[in-house]
């Protein structure tokens, strides 16, 4: 059985990660920090699961952050694959802790790197989670593995970092390492302060009426967006690969923040209008039926132990801006160009924007209507 090491195996994509490696047969292991509060909620379903947790799935305290322990891991599991998935990952949150941000995301893949080289691992083959970031303020449209990067936020300059130490260690020990840079991919499980998920849980709870308004921040700012799950399997294909090489993932489309909003709330009944500009822009209901959201959720509302609570009216006020969410200096627009994927890993998404944002609203407004918040 072949055994893998998933760092950031608590979030978004190392929980799809997770599940991918375990169908296809590994024994995983996952590294998770302290925390003070349960921070599994995303791997529990796989954990709970007394099979996998007996012969497959194992996790372990450890950080980034601190270069003892990941020695101890490596020589202790011998891992065929590892996944470096941690990272402070949230742009906004690196322009108020930079220095954080820079330890976890550029230091953090330099300590795993040599770590790797100490202990002599010399079959392992490495994941970096580089990202669409690099490119930020970009050189040229749609971006590629051959686009210059010019990051835009100490997230985007310490994922700089990472994926150059990534390269050299390639180049200098002939470590087969690898960087995925993965355009914006989304999902339910979402963290709820990145846009998507914050205006699809948005959405659901307005309708349910436990929320009267979502503040935003910069609204036509462009995003090329996918689904999570299809990502992390392309992390896969590519340590697959017969060559450590570097590839992008992405959709091929582009669409701004003020699509997704729209598209988020036309999916439970509720037809947008913008009125004023920039931060004194607001989201005005033009339509509304409450039937759209009722239907939505048909399937599932044996579930349910709340009901939608609809007080809502054509001119109510559910959108504004808050320049708080403005970030001092932004990414305007990111587009992908995965040909290089689609071709040499016979890799692409499938799940169309449309369809993204109507999985994520739907999942969360039955979250919600289970729940109650
Ligand atoms: P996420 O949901 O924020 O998950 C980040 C993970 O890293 C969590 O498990 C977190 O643990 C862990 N972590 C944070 N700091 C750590 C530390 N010091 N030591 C050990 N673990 C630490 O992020 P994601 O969306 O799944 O993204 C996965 C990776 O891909 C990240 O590196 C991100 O930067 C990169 N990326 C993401 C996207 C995207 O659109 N999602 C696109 C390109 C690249 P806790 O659960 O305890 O917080
Ligand atoms: O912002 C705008 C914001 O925080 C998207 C991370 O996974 O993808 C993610 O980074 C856009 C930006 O994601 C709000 O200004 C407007 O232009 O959802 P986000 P991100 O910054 O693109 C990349 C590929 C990663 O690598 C990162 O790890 O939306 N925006 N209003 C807002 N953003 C947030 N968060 N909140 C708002 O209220």
């Amino acid at each position: 059985m072949k055994k893998v090491i998933v760092t950031g195996i608590t979030g978004q994509d190392g929980s799809y990660l997770a599940e991918i490696l375990l169908k296809k047969g590994y024994q995983v292991h996952g590294i998770i920090r302290r925390s003070s509060s349960f921070n599994t909620a995303r791997i529990d379903h796989l954990y709970n699961d007394k099979a996998i947790l007996n012969k497959k799935l194992f996790l372990h305290y450890g950080d980034l952050v601190d270069t003892s322990n990941l020695n101890r891991l490596l020589e202790k599991i011998e891992p065929d694959e590892i996944y470096n998935l941690a990272a402070q990952s949230h742009v906004k949150v690196s322009f108020e802790i930079p220095d954080y941000t820079a330890q976890v995301d550029a230091l953090g893949t330099l300590r795993f790197l040599d770590a790797i080289r100490e202990v002599g691992l010399k079959q392992v083959k490495f994941y970096q989670a580089s990202t669409s970031e690099l490119y930020g303020k970009v050189r040229e449209v749609p971006q590629d593995e051959n686009t210059p990067f010019y990051p835009r936020s100490p997230y985007g300059v310490a994922k700089l970092y990472g994926y150059w130490i990534i390269v050299n260690y390639r180049e200098a020990y002939d470590i087969f390492a690898c960087n995925g840079i993965l355009f914006n991919h989304e999902s339910p499980r979402r963290g709820e302060t990145f846009v998507t998920r914050k205006i699809t849980r948005a959405a659901g709870r307005i309708i349910a009426g436990l929320q009267q308004k979502l503040t935003l921040g910069n609204l036509d700012a462009k995003r090329d967006w996918g689904f999570a799950p299809e990502y992390c399997e392309g992390m896969w294909r590519i340590l697959n690969h017969k060559n450590a090489e570097d590839f992008v993932l992405a959709t091929g489309e582009t669409h701004t923040v003020r699509e997704f909003t729209e598209n988020a709330f036309t999916n439970i009944g509720i037809e947008l209008e913008w009125k004023g500009e920039r931060e004194n822009e607001k989201g005005i209901i033009k339509k509304i039926d409450l039937t759209v959201a009722e239907n939505l959720v048909e399937s599932e509302k044996d579930k349910f132990n709340y009901k939608l609570k609809n007080t809502l009216k054509i001119g109510d006020e559910i959108i504004g801006i808050d320049p708080n969410y403005y970030r001092p200096t932004e990414v305007d627009l990111l587009i992908g160009n995965p040909a290089k994927a689609e071709k040499e890993l016979n890799w692409k998404t499938k799940t169309k924007f449309e369809d993204l944002v109507l999985l994520m609203v739907k999942a969360d407004l039955a979250k919600i209507l289970k729940r109650g918040f």
